[in-house]
């Protein structure tokens, strides 16, 4: 292999190792990235009783508010901030900020429940910047995107 090749076939390893890191692979201290605009992985699995931590791995301010008209019932209400519902998440970022995860910052929340809950980021709402978490029973792989 001459060194061009080489360095081709590096090249598409490169990319192909930060597609995975991009489906949430990373150094182990969060789970789920945010980007610009995104929740990486989107889609999340996890077995009931699992924390899992959301990282701002961008330099904009961001926040994971649950849709509390979606979750399972007798789950918990989750939001950055710590709200008690989706009304009063809504109302502490558009009169305050309240709720946001600054770049490099990190929320958690344990789902005890199974079941699906979908969740945003209220100031990229608009973008689609939104991710769902899955909890389920599972003796199988507990992650998706492998
Ligand atoms: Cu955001």
């Amino acid at each position: 292999m001459d060194r061009r090749a080489f360095l081709a076939s590096a090249g598409a390893l490169a990319v192909g190792l930060s597609g995975c890191l991009a489906m949430g692979d990373n150094d182990g201290d969060y789970d789920i990235g945010m980007s610009d605009s995104r929740f990486l992985p989107e889609e999340y699995r996890v077995q009931p009783g699992t924390t899992v931590v959301w990282k701002n791995t961008s330099a904009r301010s961001h926040t994971v508010t649950a849709y509390d008209a979606s979750l399972p019932d007798e789950a918990d209400y989750f939001a950055s901030g710590e709200y008690a519902d989706e009304d009063a998440a809504r109302e502490a970022w558009f009169e305050s900020g309240g709720g946001a995860i600054y770049s490099g910052e990190t929320y958690a929340h344990t789902f005890e429940q199974p079941g699906t809950y979908p969740y945003v980021c209220l100031p990229h709402e608009s973008d689609g910047m939104d991710g769902m978490i899955i909890v389920e029973e599972s003796e199988g792989d507990t992650v998706t995107g492998q």
